[in-house]
């Protein structure tokens, strides 16, 4: 769809959208503003969808005023009745093909954009990322490359990325509105996508499925950097030293209190596959805390102290001893120190 199409689409979203969101919109987070192959299919269809219906709306409107200014009844005429149509084949013909001619139209690139956007070809030569969707965060296990993150993924612009996912729980919903459409994360059975962001950034992900009383707070993020800063980070992940000692004595301290406190027996810092808590490899670099939280110290923190009263329902809460400020602290510096790439969401303009 390009040509006319493609210089609507320039002025279609910034106009009726920009009016439409004006206030409520985040950049990197809206279907309407496409950043990725697969937004941008969405975007044409809603742009195609949109101007049948207005058209529909249009027919419909005039027809309705030429029949309420021409047809009415006027002086003299109080026993005149029109003339009768019902029964005419050509209008019947008339409204049965039109209306089927409007839902062709919509039809067919709809069901060719979907499988297009299911379109698997490349896989064998691709990157694959297995994703795990939890109550109420995201694992991201880089396919064959000993990588394990959490909550932010790692992907280069221009190329595409499949994605094989499960949840570990409940059904969740994995959607990055300005680079693709949602798709379902199911407990039973895997469910595949890619993604194609085209130009470097950081991305708002969303779960997309009513999951729990966490639900509208497991969000997380796609950072969009070029092919030869992956790479670097894939080259840098992989090569992290789990048990490297930090250099201060407040850090040493957190290290020692996160073995002690319980902590490694859900979280795992390096590439082990340990995923009952998110893994915090490169938690320096990250572009929140648990997903909702500016990445700062004191953040983290309160955090520690209280993860209850940050995010419902979270399957941390109660499941290792209660902290004191002190040894959150601490505990916060060390995490804070755990900066294992040159790569972070600086490096994809943020
Ligand atoms: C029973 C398992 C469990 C234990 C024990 C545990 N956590 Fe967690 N932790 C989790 C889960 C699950 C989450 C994700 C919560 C969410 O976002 O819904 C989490 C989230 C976090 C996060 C935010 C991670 C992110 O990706 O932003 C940090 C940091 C963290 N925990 C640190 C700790 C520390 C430090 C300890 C020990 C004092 C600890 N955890 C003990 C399960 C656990
Ligand atoms: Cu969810």
């Amino acid at each position: 769809m390009k040509g006319w199409m493609g210089n609507f689409k320039k002025i279609f979203p910034l106009g009726f959208v920009a009016l439409l969101l004006a206030g409520c919109g985040k950049e990197n987070l809206s279907a309407f503003i496409p950043k990725g192959y697969g937004a941008e299919t969405s975007m044409d269809l809603i742009i195609l969808s949109t101007i049948v219906m207005i058209f529909v709306f249009l027919i419909v409107m005039i027809v309705f005023v030429l029949a309420l200014v021409r047809f009415r009844k006027k002086k003299g005429q109080d026993d005149y009745i029109p003339k009768q149509v019902e029964g005419n084949k050509t209008l019947e013909t008339v409204w049965t093909v039109i209306p089927i001619i409007l839902v062709l139209v919509i039809a067919v690139p709809t069901v060719a954009a979907t499988y297009d956007l299911a379109d698997e070809s490349g896989k064998q030569d691709g990157l694959t990322i297995e994703v795990t969707g939890n109550q109420y965060w995201w694992h991201f296990n880089y396919k064959g490359q000993e990588i394990q993150t959490s909550q932010d993924m790692y992907i280069p612009a221009g190329e595409r990325v499949y994605l094989d996912m499960v949840a570990s729980d409940v059904i969740h919903s994995f959607w990055v509105p300005a680079i693709s459409g949602k798709m379902d994360v199911n407990p039973e059975n895997e469910n595949t996508m890619f993604l194609e962001a085209e130009e470097e950034g950081v991305y708002w992900g969303k779960c997309a499925e009513l999951c729990g009383p966490g639900h509208s707070l497991m969000d997380f993020k796609v950072v969009v950097v070029s092919p030869e800063e992956f790479d670097q980070w894939v080259e840098d992940m992989q090569n992290v030293n789990a048990d490297a000692e930090p250099q201060d004595a407040v850090a040493q301290d957190g290290k020692a209190l996160f073995e002690e406190n319980s902590c490694v027996a859900c979280h795992a810092i390096g590439s082990s596959p340990n995923n009952v808590g998110p893994n915090l490899t490169n938690f320096g670099n990250r572009t929140t805390v648990a997903g909702i939280l500016e990445p700062t110290k004191e953040n983290l923190v309160d955090w520690l102290l209280d993860p209850e009263a940050i995010k419902p329902g979270n399957k941390m809460t109660g499941n290792y001893p209660q902290l004191s400020e002190e040894e959150a602290s601490s505990i916060a510096e060390y995490l804070m120190q755990l900066e294992h790439s040159e790569i972070t969401p600086e490096s994809a303009g943020n």
